[in-house]
């Protein structure tokens, strides 16, 4: 679960992980406003993302209704074995940023969720947004792999679900 990529910003990832659920997904969100300008997908065969892939993924999720959606946010945090999830399992790290990139940007148009304006950050996860925005461009790439990664089930990996067929 805490494997990580860049192996260099293990605290940050921890600090990350220790946070509730909710906490995981708020802090994303904030990263995302932070920074959403400066990402810019790169051009097409330039990384490792499969922009179809995520996009697939992402069509599907745009179907389900606003609460599904939350639910499905919660269960690729917390490692809950379902369709989707196994889906997103299978997708390789950069994919895995591209799909809570294209989550991001649905949440600013209505397609996704929308962010409660009232939410107030815990001063724990306040303060780990600040370390974040202090990291150079690509530790914060490593590092935001690192977050997405061990997210959603492994399909190779889970053992089955009778209850679900999975
Ligand atoms: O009611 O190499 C709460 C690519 C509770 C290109 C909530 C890239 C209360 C190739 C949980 C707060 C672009 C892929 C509600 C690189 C409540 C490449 C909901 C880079 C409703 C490097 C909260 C990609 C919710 C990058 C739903 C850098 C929160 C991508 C959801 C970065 C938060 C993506 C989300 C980021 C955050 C995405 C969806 C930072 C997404 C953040």
């Amino acid at each position: 679960m805490t494997l990580t990529n860049s192996g260099v910003q293990s605290p940050l990832l921890q600090s990350f992980q220790q946070l509730s659920t909710d906490e995981q997904l708020a802090l994303f969100w904030y990263i995302y406003t932070e920074m959403g300008q400066s990402i810019t997908p790169a051009a097409p065969g330039a990384s490792t993302a499969s922009p179809e892939i995520a996009e697939g993924l992402f069509k599907q999720v745009k179907e389900l209704s606003f609460e599904e959606q939350l639910q499905l946010q919660r269960d690729l945090i917390q490692n809950k074995n379902t369709l989707i999830t196994r889906e997103y399992g299978a997708l390789s790290d950069t994919t895995k940023l591209l799909f809570w990139y294209l989550l991001a940007q649905g949440m600013s148009n209505s397609e996704i969720i929308p962010f409660p304006e009232d939410y107030q950050l815990s001063d724990s996860a306040k303060g780990l947004l600040e370390q974040i925005k202090a990291l150079e461009f690509s530790q914060q790439m490593s590092l935001f792999r690192d977050y997405v990664s061990p997210m959603g089930v492994d399909p190779t990996e889970a053992v089955q679900d009778k209850s679900i067929g999975l």
